[in-house]
């Protein structure tokens, strides 16, 4: 669904938004499917929790980075519409994908709860500018429904904290809650916010709940004291090359590679890069850049 201008006037007057129903029915099902190649179903989980200690190990424990074995799940942080959605948000089409991560979490499996913080602690070495310019677009995209009961989200509307300096990255747990506002909605909505949003993560209150999210942050290509994780530390992890393969050329840009026309392309890169990349259509990478040098030679 295209992020409207609504929502997106909204994350800049509030911090943040949401998109019900974001993805189209298909994406979601797939995607969903795939999870159960990384995470436990929940009915096998809560049958035996016991038997994934390794999600146990802190609130953290259920985050896996990008890329996935399946496409279902790597084809998410491209999907069409919230690429549409950053470039207007940010007004560029010259953007980079600083994060993705998946996240479980399984009721009873750890607390939870966090206090208030705002993301850029960790996303930037200073901090947001206070105008519209250098903004971090910070998503979570909903794979399983969440209810009050699923350990929801909770942001609070940039209203209450405008006097709350930039610095300021957290508040005392408790403080801020009665501002809070709690993202409940289907499975496939999306949650768009920036990074000067006091936000945390909820308990469970429901037992035997699960819930399922994909993280995915975006930001103006080059600036760089902001960003989060670098995609050619990841070129040799399990589904990246198939990833890069599969990807067009604009969804290839989007995590650094070179963009068609570059001065990158020459005979031998090409002609390297297609055997590093086996099953690439190269042809775009052909055009000649300004001064000829992708060329293709005869
Ligand atoms: O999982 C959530 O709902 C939010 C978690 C969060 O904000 C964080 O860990 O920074």
């Amino acid at each position: 669904m295209r992020v409207s201008d609504k929502n997106l006037a909204e994350v800049w007057d509030r911090g943040f938004t949401i998109i019900e129903n974001f993805l189209d029915r298909d994406a979601l099902a797939a995607a969903r499917e795939a999870l159960w190649e990384i995470y436990p179903k929940p009915e096998d989980y809560f049958k035996a929790p016991e038997e994934h200690p390794e999600l146990a190990r802190g609130q953290f424990a259920g985050l896996r980075l990008f890329p996935y074995s399946s496409w279902a799940l790597n084809r998410l942080p491209v999907y069409p519409d919230l690429i549409d959605g950053a470039e207007r948000l940010l007004e560029t089409q010259d953007l980079e994908i600083y994060k993705i991560e998946l996240w479980a979490k399984y009721s009873g499996a750890v607390n939870y709860d966090q206090f208030h913080h705002r993301d850029f602690g960790n996303h930037s070495l200073v901090v947001p500018r206070a105008d519209r310019n250098h903004t971090q677009m910070t998503t979570f995209m909903l794979l399983s429904d969440v209810t009050a009961e699923d350990a929801p989200t909770k942001l609070v509307p940039l209203k209450f904290t405008r006097e709350l300096s930039l610095p300021t990255r957290a508040v005392p747990f408790g403080e801020l809650f009665e501002h809070e506002v709690a993202l409940t909605a289907p499975a496939g909505s999306l949650l768009i916010y920036k990074t000067d949003v006091f936000h945390r993560g909820s308990n469970f209150t429901g037992v035997n709940r699960s819930r399922f999210m994909m993280l995915v942050d975006i930001q103006q290509r080059g600036w760089r004291w902001q960003g989060k994780m670098s995609w050619p530390d990841r070129a040799d992890a399990k589904g990246m090359r198939e990833t890069i393969v599969r990807m067009t050329p604009r969804e290839r840009d989007l995590f650094g590679f070179p963009p068609p026309g570059s001065e990158y392309w020459n005979e031998q890169t090409i002609a390297d890069v297609s055997a590093r990349y086996p099953g690439m259509d190269m042809t775009p990478y052909l055009k000649p850049s300004a001064d000829g040098s992708a060329e293709q030679k005869s």
